[in-house]
């Protein structure tokens, strides 16, 4: 078995990230296949339970209300269109589905109650159930965990130097604290971060350096590549090079050997063949379904089609670590605390997208003033229709 450390210097993993890209693929799926079935692929599904209008300012997100993007916004879904989407996920291949909502942090109250009862739910499927919330206390965390949560996603999503940089409206301290409140429940982690949003390498191995810190390490570790989104302050990223992705999943299997490493976000980008290399290179993990939160997402068909070439099989539910019991809310041992608790949130210092703002504005403008003319014209035509019907009858 391959040693687990937790002590990796930033240095050290650039140095793997850099090497001649064939050592640095042999290398990883000789781990890979030391430590995991390399013919077992796991298949995800996620779930936008509550999207846009969120009060962060992430700067590659979508659904950060002061960008102004193209998404469809929507408050918080029924649990029985829940269930409807899990069962429909499931017949497709898939055996977890990731639920998302477009929050800073969890709030207790019955909005909260309804994702706990989602999480029950699903549980009875007979599949993994995982959330992405925002931040959770620890009390929020045993109560998503007493209704039977399997994984919870907190993506670091870069290195701590690099973050402000990225976001400025929580720290990545506040990140931190989340997943240490989850890892104080039996709920599985989930937590990786994005390439391709003008980082440096250094900073790529600083975000891999910290998620080795954690002990045990995230069980799973989503690579996302950036979806440049218009509207957002990223949206003129270049697109990730696909030796970068492969380098990123190759050394991430190397100091990460125990945890599902998930080719996440931007393989619309990616060809079959560069998608197999990180296979190769060691992703044992996707996001299937047409769509993730809000940006597209290959077609689950073609990607079953993919696997079935390559001899990937889809990872059973609870493959790795047993089913959770779900407890019913009236025995639950954990309440709502109502606690408001004081996350950092250091200055706004980033003022983004100013351009864009003004764009909309004058674009809302000239909607209402078009819409405002084809009223005139209504009216002109009216009035020609009523000279037309006086001249007839004379
Ligand atoms: N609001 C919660 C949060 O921030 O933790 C959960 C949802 S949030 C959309 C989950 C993760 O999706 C982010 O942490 C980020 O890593 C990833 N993500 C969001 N927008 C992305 C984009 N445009 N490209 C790639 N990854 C993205
Ligand atoms: C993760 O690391 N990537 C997923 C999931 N965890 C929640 C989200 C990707 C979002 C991509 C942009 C969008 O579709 O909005
Ligand atoms: Fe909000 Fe999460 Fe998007 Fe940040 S990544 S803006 S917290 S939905």
């Amino acid at each position: 078995m391959q040693e687990v450390r937790h002590n990796w210097k930033k240095e050290e993993v650039l140095e793997i990230y850099n090497s001649p890209l064939m050592e640095l693929l042999y290398r990883a799926a000789t781990i890979h296949r030391k430590q995991h079935d390399p013919n077992v692929i796991q298949v995800s599904t996620l779930l936008s339970i509550k999207t846009g209008g969120c009060s962060e300012d992430c700067g590659y997100c979508p659904q950060a209300a002061r960008y102004h993007t193209n998404i469809n916004k929507n408050s918080l879904m029924p649990v029985a269109q829940v269930k409807e989407l899990a069962n429909r996920a499931k017949s497709s291949g898939s055996s977890r589905v990731c639920m998302g909502a477009a929050w800073r942090n969890v709030k207790d109250g019955s909005e909260f109650d309804r994702v706990l009862e989602m999480v029950r739910t699903i549980n009875k499927l007979d599949m993994e159930v995982c959330c992405t919330l925002g931040m959770v206390t620890e009390n929020q965390a045993k109560r998503l965990a007493e209704a039977g949560l399997y994984a919870y996603n907190h993506n670091i999503d870069t290195s701590e130097d690099y973050y402000d940089d990225v976001i400025s409206t929580r720290a990545f301290k506040d990140r931190i604290d989340t997943i240490e409140n989850v890892r104080k429940t039996n709920v599985t982690v989930c937590s990786g971060g994005i390439i391709g949003m003008g980082e440096s390498l250094e900073d790529r191995a600083g975000m891999l350096e910290t998620l080795t810190r954690f002990s045990p390490h995230p069980e799973s570790v989503p690579i996302n590549a950036l979806v440049a989104v218009e509207g957002t302050p990223m949206e003129d990223q270049p697109p990730v090079n696909i030796f970068e992705m492969v380098r990123m999943v190759a050394t991430a299997r190397i100091v990460l050997p125990e945890s599902q490493v998930r080719l996440s976000a931007g393989r619309t980008q990616m060809s079959r063949e560069g998608q197999s290399m990180c296979f190769f290179a060691g992703a044992n993990s996707i996001f299937a379904g047409d769509k993730l939160l809000t940006t597209p997402n290959p077609d689950i068909k073609e990607d079953m089609k993919m696997f079935e070439e390559l001899g990937l099989n889809p990872q059973k539910a609870f493959y790795k670590h047993e089913q959770r019991e779900s407890i019913e809310a009236e025995k639950s041992e954990y309440q709502a605390l109502g606690e408001k608790p004081k996350w950092t949130r250091p200055g706004h210092k980033i003022e983004r997208n100013e351009q864009k703002k003004k764009e909309a504005i004058a674009f809302k403008k000239e909607v209402r003033a078009l819409k405002k003319e084809t009223l005139t014209l209504k009216e002109e035509d009216l009035v020609l229709k009523k000279d037309n019907a006086v001249l007839k009858e004379k």
